[in-house]
């Protein structure tokens, strides 16, 4: 059974499979927004031939998904501008008027950032890459804070990196990105021991940020991926106010247990309405499901639940 705290599990997981576009080995570490009347997503394929892309997708109701099977196509005015060998772990927000993406951009230098937008869903434009490589994870805020836009990420290295601390940083016009600071790392045991990665894009809540992220642990089988949670200063995003020693969720069902990388829970979107908050995550490396909580309840049980 479910080893559930707040977070409650939608009873007919996993949402979306490879069964979706023809080409697939499998879906997961997607993200989604709400968009017109339903919601858009931009999703983690990975190919038959093992290489990942991302793809576009509609819903009506966040559930049930149509997925593009041609991989979205990113315009840009230079050509050293471009998609990369693998593009994987998209996150997706609302900021000012347009929608941005961030994914892992990885080339032969190993995986840096990508950054793109769009307005539409039909259009993507590609900008520059925010961070040099060797990087894995980037979520933008979806406010400039203290007048400068802001983003977490996680320095990585081009292997499966055994280590991983989550950093901060800010700029003036989404290009020129500085002012690093740390935010804090792994700890010295339990589940969040190896590395930690950003998740959903920061929820700005009246107590501060709400981030919630990824810890791994290495066992004797390797890693497993579990979701913890964060509150925020919000005008120092780098200034934890309390942060999970219990993990959020962990691999526990079947469908997080079993799959091309196993137990793997990977919390990549949220959305959010009033005090609801709708969790999309990745698991095993071969499907998506979602989980539901109580905003309030998550602050409650981070701060009850702190280091
Ligand atoms: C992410 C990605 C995946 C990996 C996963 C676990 O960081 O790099 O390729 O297997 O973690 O879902």
């Amino acid at each position: 059974m479910a080893n559930e705290t707040v977070f409650k599990r939608y009873k007919h997981n996993p949402i979306i499979t490879a069964a979706a576009v023809p080409t697939a080995n499998s879906i997961h570490n997607s993200a989604v927004v709400e968009f017109g009347d339903g919601y858009a997503g931009i999703f983690r394929i990975d190919h038959q031939d093992m290489r990942f892309r991302l793809h576009m997708g509609k819903s009506k109701d966040g559930f049930k998904w149509s997925i593009d099977p041609k991989p979205i196509v990113f315009k840009s005015d230079d050509p050293d501008v471009c998609l990369r060998d693998l593009t994987y772990d998209p996150r997706l927000l609302k900021l000012e008027d347009k929608y941005y993406v961030t994914w892992c951009n990885s080339g032969a230098q190993g995986p840096s950032i990508g950054l793109g937008y769009t307005t539409d869903f039909k259009e993507f434009i590609q900008m520059e890459d925010p961070l040099p490589t060797a990087n894995r994870n980037s979520v933008l805020f979806p406010r400039k804070i203290n007048g400068k836009y802001a983003m977490y990420h996680r320095p990585s290295d081009r292997g499966h990196t055994p280590f991983g601390d989550i950093f901060y940083a800010s700029s003036p016009d989404l290009v020129h990105w500085g002012c690093h600071r740390w935010v804090f790392g792994a700890a010295k045991s339990g589940w969040q021991s190896t590395k930690l990665g950003p998740g959903p894009n920061p929820i700005e809540t009246k107590e501060g940020w709400l981030l919630i992220y990824h810890g791994v642990w290495t066992s004797c089988n390797g890693y497993l991926y579990y979701a913890g949670g964060a509150l925020m200063d919000l005008d120092k995003p780098w200034k934890v106010i309390a942060r999970t020693k219990d993990y959020l969720l962990a691999p526990s069902e079947i469908y997080e247990r079993v799959g091309d990388v196993p137990n793997v829970v990977f919390p990549s979107s949220a959305v959010v309405k009033g005090d609801y908050l709708r969790l999309y995550y990745g698991c095993a490396d071969t499907c998506i499901s979602v989980a539901e909580a109580s905003i309030k309840d998550i602050i409650q049980f981070i701060k009850t639940h702190s280091f």
